[in-house]
């Protein structure tokens, strides 16, 4: 009989200090989570926090990165030490974020545990991340990472229980004391999922004929589902599935699919003329870029294209209930839900927000700027259900992505719209810059920015229209007389030093010049902002880290 322990430890508490309470997880260099007792310490603090955790059932798995394995063989003798009755998780160990919000739901599991830090780079000399997910299938609440936050700050012993590292290499059923430990392949239930939402025989006449594409899942966690689904299910070319196989370093890749981190394959498509179509997803498969011959989509655009053309899947062709969108994404989808005669919700950034008003029927589909899109089929942005999205619409429409948003601009007007990052500031010189900038908004009311005047400028606060709770400080918005936008925000999900965000927005009516480049659309804006949040000057940086 193994029975389970009390391994006392002393870490240092002040390593929990800096992690910002409401992320849903953990996310530091994978060197801090190697130090003694590190991963170990958050996780007791979750199975002391998580409602349902003696005879519930857990999710666990993760996007691949160096790290995935060993932190399974921790967690799963953990999770027994906890009285959890079963865990599911996959084969290598490999899952990603939004299969895991499936298994969740499907199996009515207290929460998941995802090994993913995301975006962020992975290897020794990367980063390593623990995020929670609800009942729901969705991110943890503020509430409950509050709460797990303030339990990591008076512990000073966790349990567990010695055993047998469970391997992972195929399907199998094992026991670590009474608790069961299911293995099983992960990409199945999601595969059928997706097969319950999209129409795969109209989607595979137009990728099997001579529609050449190219998927890049930049090493990470949705290569072995995209394989399955665009090669072997949806009969695409062997070789349309790039960097399909998940490394430990992602090859030395930064998995973000933006224009600088997926520059090979956004070269493909902007500079050259063989493919019709490219897309990318990050490391845990839960963002997505989206790209034509000589066009990318920008997130925001996006989401209002699928909006605009959700009758094209079956699963949303009976209408939708309603769309929401991050603070910082731009206005495009707002003019959509305003022409369908729908309501769309402002949320703060981060999928959390989205959760209470999916799981109210409030909204259908929702998105964020930073490529995440997703639905009510699960409580995650999903970048493979994008791909799909897109694909569906493609093929029902028989046009190309560039003249699918000439035809979208053409109609709602367009929303130029870019965002600049400042990456690795000093953390000092981004909260100084910040707070001068909050402090300085009521007196800026009235006054000219850029070829515009301010007429409103605040720390955007978001009340929950579900459960009325209030979340301040989400963002500083400077919104101008003629409906442009500048946001300025400091990202939640850096691990080195600082990243100041800087979201730019001007609108367009369909009688406008609907063909500019958005750095020259926006370039009042741009200057404007650098002087009157003196970031060049402050940040001594010439140009922003990744422009989007
Ligand atoms: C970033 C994005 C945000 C996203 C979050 C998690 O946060 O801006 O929109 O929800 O990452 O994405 P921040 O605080 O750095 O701006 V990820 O793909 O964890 O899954
Ligand atoms: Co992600």
């Amino acid at each position: 009989m193994i029975s389970s322990e009390h391994i006392p430890f002393n870490i240092p508490f002040s390593s929990f200090t800096d992690q910002k309470p409401g992320t849903s997880g953990l996310r530091k260099s994978t060197k801090q989570f190697q130090q003694t007792h590190y991963l170990e310490s958050f996780i007791e603090a979750i199975f002391r926090t998580l409602p349902g955790v003696d005879g519930g059932v857990l999710v666990l798995g993760g996007d691949g990165r160096y790290g995935n394995r060993s932190a399974i063989d921790v967690i799963l003798p953990m999770a027994a030490a906890h009285g959890i009755k079963k865990v599911i998780t996959t084969v290598d160990g490999i899952l990603s974020t939004p299969a895991a919000s499936n298994l969740i739901r499907l199996n009515k599991a207290v929460g998941g545990i995802i090994l993913s830090a995301s975006h962020n780079s992975g290897g020794i000399e990367g980063d390593f991340g623990v995020k929670l997910n609800g009942a729901n299938g969705g991110p943890a609440s503020e509430s409950l990472t509050n709460e797990i936050f303030i339990c990591t700050q008076t512990l000073n012993e966790y349990k567990s229980i010695s055993c047998t590292s469970i391997p992972l290499d195929s399907p199998g059923v094992y026991k670590i004391s009474s608790m069961i430990v299911e293995v099983i392949d992960g990409i199945e239930d999601y595969i059928l999922l997706m097969q319950n939402l999209f129409d795969f025989d109209q989607i595979s006449s137009l990728i099997s004929n001579d529609f050449p594409f190219a998927f890049d899942a930049l090493n990470a966690v949705t290569g072995p589902y995209a394989n399955r689904l665009f090669e072997n299910l949806l009969g695409a070319p062997q070789g349309t599935v790039r960097k399909g196989i998940p490394l430990e370093d992602f090859g030395g890749c930064h998995p973000d699919p933006n224009l600088t981190y997926a520059k090979d394959l956004a070269d493909l498509l902007l500079k050259g003329n063989q493919l019709m179509f490219g897309a990318a997803c990050d490391g845990d498969g839960d963002r997505n870029m989206i790209l034509g011959q000589g066009c990318f989509v920008n997130p925001s655009d996006s989401l209002a294209v699928l909006t605009s053309n959700a009758n094209c899947v079956p699963a949303y062709c009976d209408g939708l209930f309603g769309v929401a969108r991050s603070m910082p994404t731009s206005a495009a989808v707002d003019v959509v839900a305003k022409d369908l005669g729908i309501n769309c919700y402002e949320t703060p950034t981060g999928w959390k927000f989205f959760g209470n008003l999916l799981d109210a029927q409030k909204i259908t589909i929702c998105g964020e700027e930073s490529f995440g899109t997703g639905s009510n089929h699960v409580r995650e942005k999903d970048g493979i259900w994008a791909v799909l999205f897109w694909l569906q619409i493609l093929a029902n429409k028989k046009c190309s992505v560039l003249d699918l948003m000439k035809e979208h601009w053409a109609f709602y007007g367009r929303h130029y719209y870019s965002r600049h990052d400042y990456e690795s500031i000093d953390s000092e010189t981004a909260h100084s810059l910040y707070e001068r900038l909050e402090a300085l908004l009521p007196s800026s009311i009235g006054q000219h920015f850029g070829n515009s005047i301010i007429n409103h400028a605040d720390n955007f606060n978001y009340k929950d229209p579900i459960d009325n709770s209030n979340t301040a400080g989400q963002g500083l918005r400077i919104l101008l007389e003629d409906n442009s936008r500048v946001i300025v925000r400091l990202s939640g999900t850096g691990t080195k030093g600082a990243t100041l965000r800087i979201y730019l927005e001007k609108y367009v009516n369909p009688k406008g010049n609907l063909t500019q480049n958005p750095q020259v659309a926006l370039a009042d804006l741009i200057s404007s902002i650098d002087s009157f949040a003196e970031i060049k000057l402050r940040t001594q940086m010439s140009h922003p880290t990744v422009i989007t």
